[in-house]
C-alpha cells in the first residue's frame, strides 16, 4: 500500500470508467463498513472488510490512480484490521477465563475462607471449622441461677505425690504422667446450695445459706444432679473424674497445693479449720488458682467419678479409675472442719460410699464434656 501512486484530488481526465470509479469507491465503502460492523459482529464483518479493502487498493493500483477511493479502502483497512485485533483479544480472553485453573489455584479454592463462603452442599467434605470453644461457659439452671465453667485445656501432668515426698499416704503413690487427650470445662466454684435447689428442687445442707456450697449430699446425690442439670440445660454436665479433678487444682504446678509448698498461705486461698469458724462459707471469696477456679483446696470435700484404688504404676491417657475400686468413691481436696496440712494437698486422695450423706463437708463440682 505504501508504494500505490497518489490519488488525484481531482477528476481524472480519462475517466472514462465513471463506472470502474463507481464501483471501486462502492468497494472501500463496503470495506469501511464491514470493517465497522466487524466490531459488532465478531470479527467475521472485519475479515470482509480486510478482503473488500484490499481488493479495491489493487484495482486503484492497477488504474494508475485513476479510480478514486483509495482513503476509504484504507481507513476500511485500519477498522478492518482493528476489527480483526479486537477478535483475536477478545478470543485470547475468553480462552484465558475457560481454562481449567492451575492446581495452586485449586489449592487456594479449598482454604478455609474461601470454604466457608462455599455452599455446603457442594463441598460436604470440606465443611467449615467448628468455631474455637469459648474460655468461659454460663450454664442456666432456670429461676436465674446460672453455673460458671472455664474452659480446662488438654494436657499432661504428673498425678499423685513422688515416693521421697514428706509424708505421702500410700495411695499418692506411684506418681505417673497422666495424659487429658481432650479439653474439658470445669466449674469455677463448687455447686452452690441455690444451684442444688433449682436443678433438684430441696437442699439438704446444714448450713444454709444460697452460695454457700450445698453438702450433706452423696456420690449418688452428686451423679443424680449432674443427669439432671444435663437435660435441664442440654449439656453433658458430669462429676469429673478424679485426674480431671487433680490437673486443675495444679493449674500447671507440682508443688504441694496450686500457689506452693508454704501452708501458712493456705487461708488465702482455702477455708479450713484455722479460719472456718466451723461452718461452710459462700464460694468463691478466696483466692483463685492461677487457672480461675475457686476453693479447689477446703470449703468442703469435691466427689469425683472414680472408684478409690490403687494408681497405674506408668502413664495412662483419659484414666477414669478402676472398674470397681475398694468399694468407696473419690473426694478430693480437703474441706472446713480439717486441720493440717495434708488434707488439702492437690494430691491428697480419700474416699467414702456412695450411698453416704452422712456429713456436712462433703459436696462436689461439676465437669462438661466439650
Ligand atoms: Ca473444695
Amino acid at each position: 500500500m505504501t508504494t500505490a501512486p497518489v490519488v488525484p484530488t481531482g477528476p481524472s481526465p480519462g475517466a472514462a470508467g465513471a463506472p470502474g470509479v463507481a464501483k471501486t469507491s462502492g468497494l472501500a465503502i463496503a470495506s469501511l463498513v464491514a470493517g465497522i460492523l466487524g466490531l459488532c459482529t465478531a470479527g467475521l464483518g472485519g475479515i470482509a472488510g480486510l478482503v473488500l479493502g484490499i481488493i479495491a487498493l489493487r484495482k486503484i493500483r492497477r488504474s494508475g490512480g485513476a479510480l478514486r477511493g483509495r482513503g476509504l479502502a484504507i481507513a476500511g483497512l485500519i477498522v478492518s484490521v482493528c476489527t480483526v485485533l479486537v477478535w483475536v483479544l477478545a478470543a485470547v480472553v475468553v480462552g484465558v477465563l475457560l481454562l481449567p485453573p492451575s492446581s495452586k489455584e485449586v489449592e487456594e479454592d479449598r482454604s478455609p475462607v474461601k470454604r466457608a463462603a462455599a455452599p455446603a452442599v457442594a463441598q460436604p467434605a470440606l465443611a467449615a471449622p467448628t468455631a474455637a470453644a469459648p474460655a468461659e461457659l454460663t450454664l442456666d439452671l432456670g429461676g436465674g441461677v446460672t453455673m460458671k465453667m472455664v474452659l480446662i485445656p488438654a494436657g499432661k501432668f504428673m498425678m499423685g505425690s513422688p515416693d521421697s515426698a514428706q509424708g505421702p499416704i500410700d495411695f499418692e503413690v506411684p506418681q505417673h504422667e497422666v495424659i487429658l487427650s481432650k479439653p474439658f470445662y470445669m466449674g469455677v466454684t463448687e455447686v452452690t446450695q441455690a444451684q442444688y435447689q433449682a436443678v433438684m428442687g430441696k437442699n439438704p445442707s446444714e448450713f444454709k445459706g444460697a452460695t454457700n456450697p450445698v453438702e450433706t449430699v452423696s456420690w449418688n446425690d452428686a451423679t443424680e444432679f449432674c443427669k439432671k442439670l444435663s437435660e435441664k440445660a442440654g449439656q453433658a454436665v458430669r462429676l469429673p473424674t478424679e485426674a480431671e479433678w487433680e490437673y486443675p487444682c495444679r493449674a500447671g504446678t507440682q508443688t504441694a497445693f496450686s500457689f506452693g509448698d508454704d501452708l501458712s498461705a493456705l487461708g488465702d486461698y482455702a477455708w479450713w479449720d484455722g479460719n472456718s469458724d466451723k461452718t461452710t462459707h459462700p464460694v468463691g471469696q478466696k483466692k483463685p488458682n492461677s487457672w480461675g477456679l475457686y476453693d479447689m483446696h477446703g470449703n468442703v470435700w469435691e466427689w469425683c467419678a472414680d472408684w478409690y484404688g490403687e494408681y497405674p504404676k506408668g502413664p495412662v491417657t483419659d484414666p477414669s479409675g478402676p472398674a470397681t475400686g475398694y468399694g468407696g468413691r473419690v473426694l478430693r481436696g480437703g474441706a472446713w472442719y480439717y486441720g493440717g496440712s495434708d488434707y488439702f494437698r492437690c494430691a491428697f486422695r480419700h474416699c467414702h460410699a456412695p450411698t453416704c450423706r452422712d456429713y456436712f463437708f462433703f459436696g462436689f463440682r461439676c465437669a462438661r464434656t466439650l
